[in-house]
């Protein structure tokens, strides 16, 4: 079988806990998605938003970030935070891409079944968005700790309108290991700082980044005219439990959730 990660793309993640592989999604499926989006925030798209979690940018009228629940909050570009999207078929058929089956045979094992903890839109709207601290992706109800998250960029990610900045070989330790969220303390950020240079992940739209979990990233504000959305996706063990009793789609494998499945609900 072709490989489409080399192996030297593979020691580059191993080392660095980051690697990038490219654009994966042929032109017109990255235009398809990139119109979905829109097309879900504005509310136009055919499927069950009740599903779906969606987060506004700002909760009218303060300079906080909205409530983080199902359901959609009105027809606009300004959102921040949408879940859940593996309940889109259009989302779920750029996630069952396989390439991103190749990414989880290598990271869980060949024949693993795999589920999706969370697929995720995250938005810097034109001279919006929110700060993100420094953080590592952890969860403390899950029995296994997933290891991989699938970044693309839908828009060229800069850092001028709030690109991701990265740690590199900061996956090899987690900081808070009993912090269910993985954000450091401001203590914690200060100390990082003065020991090491965090990196930039510019981006084409389009390209993907593979981050091990444990990667320390943040983000910051969008000062420019240009929208910074990009779709996050983190792939697990197909056998990882959580303690909250939450249940997680199957992406890859026997009796996985399929396009035609969601299709044929709309
Ligand atoms: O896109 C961003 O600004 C941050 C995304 C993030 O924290 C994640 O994908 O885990």
């Amino acid at each position: 079988m072709d490989q489409y990660i080399t192996e030297a793309q593979w020691q580059h993640f191993d080392n660095e806990g980051y690697v990038r592989i490219g654009q994966v999604a042929n032109d017109q499926m990255l235009a398809t998605i990139q119109q979905r989006m829109d097309d879900i925030m504005l509310g136009k798209a055919p499927l069950d938003y009740n599903k779906i979690m969606m987060q506004l940018d700002r909760e009218p009228g303060t300079d906080k970030p909205g409530p983080q629940s199902n359901g959609h909050k009105g027809a606009t570009l300004l959102y921040r935070k949408i879940q859940m999207l593996e309940y889109d078929p259009v989302f779920l058929s750029y996630m069952k891409n396989p390439v991103f089956q190749e990414v989880c045979t290598r990271i869980y094992g060949l024949g693993t079944p795999i589920t999706c903890l969370r697929a995720m839109f995250m938005n810097k709207p034109a001279h919006e968005g929110t700060r993100l601290t420094w953080h590592q992706d952890r969860w403390t109800d899950l029995d296994i700790d997933p290891q991989i998250t699938i970044y693309t960029a839908l828009d060229p990610a800069t850092i001028e309108n709030g690109c991701i900045h990265i740690v590199p070989r900061s996956h090899n330790k987690l900081i808070n290991p009993s912090n269910g969220s993985g954000f450091l303390t401001q203590e914690q950020i200060d100390e990082l700082l003065a020991e090491c240079q965090p990196m930039p992940v510019e981006l084409e739209a389009g390209e993907v980044v593979l981050l091990h979990n444990w990667t320390l990233h943040s983000s910051s504000t969008n000062q420019t005219d240009i929208p910074r959305r990009a779709f996050s996706i983190c792939y697990m063990d197909g056998a990882t439990k959580s303690n909250r009793g939450t249940k997680f789609p199957l992406i890859f494998g026997e009796n996985s959730l399929s396009v035609e499945q969601l299709e044929d609900k709309v």
